[in-house]
């Protein structure tokens, strides 16, 4: 028999009542523990269960967002987009006005709820390329980043888990490169579109020069088109909320994690005899008064890509002059924090109209039809809204010969990663006219554009500028147009004749400059951002964390989270960030164990 949901639900709370999980500082055991981690997000939850593996070291994790518990649209994959835009779960960032997008500024989103980002994205799981670790490896000179040597750690991370339809999936995974040992869920999509695959298979057969099937793109070999894989296990999200502080893990005695707790500073700067910079304490803020967590040991950053550089700027960590200018005291030098700024770039590749009915749309259009998907769902967690609409992504470089390349050095990693992104998905997205679509989305991987991320103020609960620098490079647009290009190849295969009724917009026939501008106008942003608080070499004389992830010049403080990536990668970055976060883990250990 079915256990009614609203007994599922009650038993989830039971279980978190123990779990330690407080909403109020009053609450927790006292504030001086072994390691503070500043940020429950996708390493910093990582962080938090790896370091209580061990009953010896005592941790505080502090997260300035709301719980997730029980926030359905956190939860159910279909509902992916409910949470974009300002509510209680967002920070509700915007860019400054990006010169490369005609002046527009857009709407930057970073999660305020517990789990980070990996309570409220895509979902999509792609670890990037071998050769963007491979990279890694090289321009810090520590060989542990590299693919190779970071395999296991994607096997720590991740538990494959068959789909909640339990469908046929040979052909369309290699398990040799998954894990089933790991903590949070991986699956292949657990509901089907089964005509619109069907096309996209016959596509990579028919356009095997562009478009080879790709039998598994989280091989380290991305090139091709391949089936999606989402963070979602049992027909619902896994967020590093839901994984790695399921309540075995939260329950630990040395694990206190506290909501609400907004951090402003590190404070109480001083200099060790070997004339390194640390830190006394975290200051933060909770229901309007502020409050000292100490560390023995160290201090983690894990609050992500905008929320890391600017919690080190506020603590004097940073440009001098720039830190100066504001007022606030410089205490360790760091021109680097906040620089090189590195997102992707994305925009339509085209929507098309098509002559079936087997499209999200019949369902977001049609109220019948999404009451019982989501009654399906609130009754078994399967049926459609267990997937997002995409079905399958593609990857692909440019011309090895395109002119771009004579003026401008090919940015990949390396020959194996991809320039292109082609999210292959059925639906209209936004599109506001009813009927029935297919879109294929696309992003530059390889942008060449740098922004960054500054303050404006002093005041810590002031939100910081985020410059992007979309499409400020020749490169950038060159690659935009190019994608825009392939999606229209992809579309033109035999198979899609009797399937694309018409596009809705005709991208191919416009002038250069009328495309230019089409992109400059339309693209959003992946909300990939890296490169914040870069790693670099130990001698560089650039670069805000060494290879072990501790900060130039301090000790006892870390950086553990997106911001350390000094490339992008050739993918979606979550899966990135959680291996930041469980190699980053080693390293504490390695170090205090
Ligand atoms: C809308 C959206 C969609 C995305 N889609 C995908 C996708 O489909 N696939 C994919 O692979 N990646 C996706 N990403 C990117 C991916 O989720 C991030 O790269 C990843 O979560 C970054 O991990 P992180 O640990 O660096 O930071 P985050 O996960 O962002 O976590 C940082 C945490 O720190 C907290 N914090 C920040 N400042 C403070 C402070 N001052 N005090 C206390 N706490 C603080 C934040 O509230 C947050 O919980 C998406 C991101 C967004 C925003
Ligand atoms: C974001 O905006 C929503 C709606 O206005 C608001 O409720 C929420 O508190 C805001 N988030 C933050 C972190 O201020
Ligand atoms: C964008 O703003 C800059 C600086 O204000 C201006 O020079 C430029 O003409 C503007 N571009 C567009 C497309 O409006
Ligand atoms: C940005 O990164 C590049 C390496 O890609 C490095 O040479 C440069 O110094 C960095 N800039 C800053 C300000 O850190
Ligand atoms: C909506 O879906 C229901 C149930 O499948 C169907 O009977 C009905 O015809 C649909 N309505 C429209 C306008 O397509
Ligand atoms: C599914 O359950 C949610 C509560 O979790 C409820 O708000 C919603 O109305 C239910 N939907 C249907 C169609 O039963
Ligand atoms: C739609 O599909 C049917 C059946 O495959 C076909 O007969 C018809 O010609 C198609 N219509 C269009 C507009 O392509
Ligand atoms: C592009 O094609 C459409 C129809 O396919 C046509 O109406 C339009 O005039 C064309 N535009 C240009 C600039 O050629
Ligand atoms: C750093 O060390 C490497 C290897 O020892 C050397 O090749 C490089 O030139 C050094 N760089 C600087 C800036 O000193
Ligand atoms: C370092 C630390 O706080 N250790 C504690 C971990 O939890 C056990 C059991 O509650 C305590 O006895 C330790 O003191």
């Amino acid at each position: 028999m079915q256990l009614p949901l609203f007994l599922l639900f009650a038993s989830t709370f039971l279980s978190l009542a123990q779990a330690k999980i407080y909403e109020d500082v009053s609450d927790i055991p006292g504030l001086d523990y072994d390691f503070v981690i500043v940020g429950g997000g996708a390493a910093g939850n990582v962080v938090a269960n790896r370091l209580t593996e061990n009953p010896k070291f005592s941790v505080l994790l502090l997260e300035a967002g709301v719980s997730n518990e029980g926030v359905i649209d956190s939860i159910v994959p279909f509902f992916v987009n409910n949470l974009l835009g300002a509510n209680i779960y967002e920070w509700n960032y915007t860019t400054v006005p990006q010169v490369g997008l005609n002046n527009r500024s857009v709407p930057y989103q970073r999660a305020h709820i517990l789990g980070g980002c990996t309570a409220h994205n895509g979902m999509v799981y792609t670890r990037g390329s071998a050769d963007d670790y491979d990279r890694y490896a090289a321009v810090t000179g520590d060989s542990g980043w590299s693919w190779d040597n970071m395999l296991p750690y994607f096997f720590k991370n991740e538990k494959w888990t068959p789909p909640v339809d339990h469908h046929d999936t040979n052909g369309q995974f290699d398990p040799a490169v998954h894990s089933t040992n790991g903590i949070n869920s991986v699956s292949l999509n657990g509901f089907q579109w089964p005509i619109f695959q069907q096309h996209v298979q016959q596509a990579t057969k028919e356009l095997p020069g562009d478009f080879p099937f790709n039998l598994d793109f989280n091989s380290g070999k991305m090139l091709g088109v391949g089936y999606l894989q989402s963070t979602i296990g049992g027909g619902m999200r896994s967020s590093s909320a839901t994984s790695y502080l399921a309540p075995k893990f939260a329950e630990r005695p040395n694990l206190s994690v506290l909501l609400h707790a907004q951090v402003s500073k590190l404070v109480n700067p001083s200099k060790t005899n070997k004339g390194e910079i640390t830190f006394g304490g975290v200051q933060f803020l909770q229901s309007g008064s502020l409050y000292t967590a100490k560390a023995k040991n160290e201090i983690i950053l894990s609050a992500g890509s905008v929320g890391t550089p600017m919690i080190l700027m506020h603590s004097g960590v940073g440009d001098q002059e720039a830190l100066k200018a504001l007022g606030i005291p410089s205490v360790l030098h760091l021109p680097s924090v906040g620089k090189n700024a590195t997102d992707h770039p994305i925009f339509g590749g085209g929507t098309w109209l098509v002559n079936s009915t087997q499209t999200v749309d019949s369902i977001e259009q049609n109220t019948t039809r999404f009451n019982e998907a989501y009654a399906q769902w609130n009754e078994s967690h399967s049926g459609p809204f267990v997937a997002i609409p995409d079905t399958h992504l593609g990857w692909s470089r440019l011309d090895a010969d395109s002119e771009i390349f004579e003026s401008i050095r090919d940015p990949a990693s390396g020959p194996n990663a991809p320039h292109i992104e082609m999210a292959i998905g059925t639906g209209g997205g936004l599109t506001a006219t009813p009927g029935n679509y297919m879109t294929l989305g696309m992003a530059v991987l390889t942008p060449t554009s740098r922004g960054s991320v500054t303050l404006q103020s002093n005041n810590p609960f002031d939100p910081p500028l985020i410059d992007l620098g979309f499409f400020t490079t020749e490169f950038d647009i060159f690659a935009a147009r190019q994608a825009v290009q392939h999606a229209a190849k992809f579309a033109s295969a035999p198979t899609w004749k009797n399937y694309i009724i018409a596009p809705t917009l005709d991208l191919t026939n416009l002038s250069t400059d009328a495309l230019d501008d089409h992109i400059r106008n339309t693209a959003g942003v992946a909300w990939h951002l890296v490169s914040t608080a870069s790693m670099s070499a130990r001698n560089a004389t650039y670069g805000v964390v060494n290879p072990d992830l501790l900060v130039k010049g301090a000790s006892g403080l870390r950086v553990i989270d997106a911001s350390i990536l000094p490339f992008i990668p050739t993918a979606h970055t979550q899966a990135a960030s959680y291996v930041v976060g469980e190699r980053g883990a080693d390293l504490v250990k390695q170090t205090w164990e």
